[in-house]
């Protein structure tokens, strides 16, 4: 079977080729920008080439034209999984991200040795940094300082330095740091969930023949072993766990160029920052409350809801209890979103997942609570008037679902959005490379200039 750099390579000359026609309609306009673009966070400017995903306002993301539903049907899953189809393995995702093929199972599993074998060791001075950091840092915080720590062993940066490589070969050097720090994450999760909740101390262990999901399972202490799992979960509460990640690692890869954390990534990097240091900086707009962290914020405002209300169904308590939080002005965590106009069909998956395991979710009132809040959360942000989307997002159903396995460190649910969102943007930094994409330098206006542009229409 290919690798993965073989099939990446196969792709380059149609893409080269299409980037040298479309240079010649450069002078084309197909957008104008606004006022109401400038002064409002860029709204719909369409000024970015971002390939992996589209986000359409009504029917969602799309991951090389293809729906959730269509990848799940699509990607190989895990060789353990085999007889029981169930959640893709986010490597097959890179895969379909990095080529714009579904992969072969044997490709897939190609890739998921690959990267077993590229992260089987975190460095011992990466170690010895987390160590060092005060266990109530934030695990973001943490996260980005071990990401941009690793940029000493980035083999761009190391070629760059030496005057070695020319522009054309810059994208090996990216596609070689790209993999090491995805395949990485699992043992730097691990690292950090361990500091922030175990003294520092192993919780589980790496397995170099598994994939990269159970491996963030195992490293969590969440996958079956008696010696290690104190969670008292069974052996198919610790599956389910693993699939859970499969699942919520592989669709929330990316979500198109224009979200905070892939933006920033791919700005970072033009650059020419080494992957580490651009995916440190996207992991450090993936914390920001807007953005990432809402999946944490939720988590806090469910446990919060719950205990403050009778029950899960009382609809007019729950009501009450947004108002209250919205006329104090803060927003509705997990709820609205910047280009989606529709639910999201991410969050569908995810409840597809707990629809799927009925008994398993039936006796917790979060769970409960969110499922109902996504019936009862659209009317009152509609009366509110404020919102453009008052249905939910991703974050709302993700975090909970965590937390219902005995991930309790509410502050920890962004770090696995942080494992997954690697994928997407650090693919379209290997094609950046590839294409030859230039340094990103928008134009900015002052109040006078847009002030005389206005007077001028
Ligand atoms: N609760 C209350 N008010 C909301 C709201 C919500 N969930 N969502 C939007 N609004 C308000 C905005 O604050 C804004 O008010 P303003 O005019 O006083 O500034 C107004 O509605 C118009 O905002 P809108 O254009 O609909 O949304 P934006 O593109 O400005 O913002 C986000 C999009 C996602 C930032 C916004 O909906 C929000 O704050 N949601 C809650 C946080 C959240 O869930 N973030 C995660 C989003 C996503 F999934 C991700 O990127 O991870």
């Amino acid at each position: 079977p290919r690798s993965l750099k073989e099939a990446v390579e196969q792709a380059i000359p149609l893409r080269r080729h299409e980037l040298k026609e479309l240079k010649a309609y450069s002078n084309m306009q197909i957008d104008s920008i606004t006022v109401g673009s400038i002064i409002g966070g860029m709204r719909n400017n369409k000024s970015m080439l971002w390939q992996g995903t589209t986000l359409d306002p009504f029917n969602g993301i799309k991951f090389q034209g293809k729906t959730i539903q269509e990848c799940q049907q699509l990607l190989p899953c895990s060789p353990d999984k085999q007889s029981k189809k169930t959640e893709f393995m986010p490597e097959s995702m890179l895969w379909l991200l990095m080529t714009g093929e579904i992969p072969k199972k044997e490709e897939a599993f190609g890739l998921m040795h690959e990267l077993s074998q590229r992260g089987k060791t975190l460095p011992p001075f990466v170690e010895h940094i987390i160590d060092s950091l005060p266990r109530t840092m934030h695990p973001m915080t943490q996260l980005a300082v071990a990401l941009a720590s690793l940029n000493s062993s980035s083999t761009f940066c190391k070629n760059y330095q030496d005057g070695v490589i020319g522009k054309e070969d810059y994208w090996h050097y990216i596609f070689e740091d790209a993999l090491n720090l995805i395949a990485l994450l699992p043992q730097l999760v691990g690292k950090i969930y361990s500091n922030v909740t175990n003294e520092g101390m192993p919780l589980g262990y790496f397995n170099p023949d598994r994939d990269w999901s159970y491996n963030i399972a195992s490293l969590l202490g969440m996958t079956y072993r008696d010696s290690v799992n104190k969670r008292n979960l069974t052996k198919e509460q610790c599956d389910d766990f693993t699939d859970l990640v499969r699942l919520y690692c592989g669709i929330h890869v990316d979500h198109e160029g224009g979200n905070v954390s892939a933006h920033a990534t791919h700005l970072v990097g033009s650059a020419l920052s080494d992957p580490y240091l651009s995916y440190s900086a996207g992991v450090m707009g993936l914390a920001g409350p807007l953005h990432g962290l809402a999946a944490q914020e939720v988590v806090r405002f469910l446990v919060d809801m719950a205990a403050r209300i009778d029950s899960p169904d009382n609809e007019s308590q729950v009501s009450e209890y947004l108002w209250a939080l919205l006329n104090s002005g803060k927003v509705v965590p997990g709820y609205g979103h910047a280009v989606l106009r529709k639910p999201d069909p991410r969050f569908d998956a995810m409840l597809r997942f707990v629809e799927a395991r009925p008994q398993e979710f039936q006796g917790d009132r979060y769970v409960q609570l969110m499922r109902n809040l996504s019936k009862y959360a659209p009317k009152v942000l509609t009366e509110h008037g404020k919102t453009k989307n008052p249905f939910p997002n991703v974050d709302s159903a993700s975090g909970v679902l965590f937390y219902h396995y005995g991930i309790h460190d509410l502050l920890f649910v962004t770090v696995i959005f942080a494992c997954s969102r690697a994928i997407g943007p650090l693919t379209q930094l290997v094609w950046d490379r590839i294409l030859g994409l230039p340094i990103e330098r928008p134009k900015s206006v002052d109040m006078a200039t847009l002030r005389r542009l206005v007077n001028q229409n």
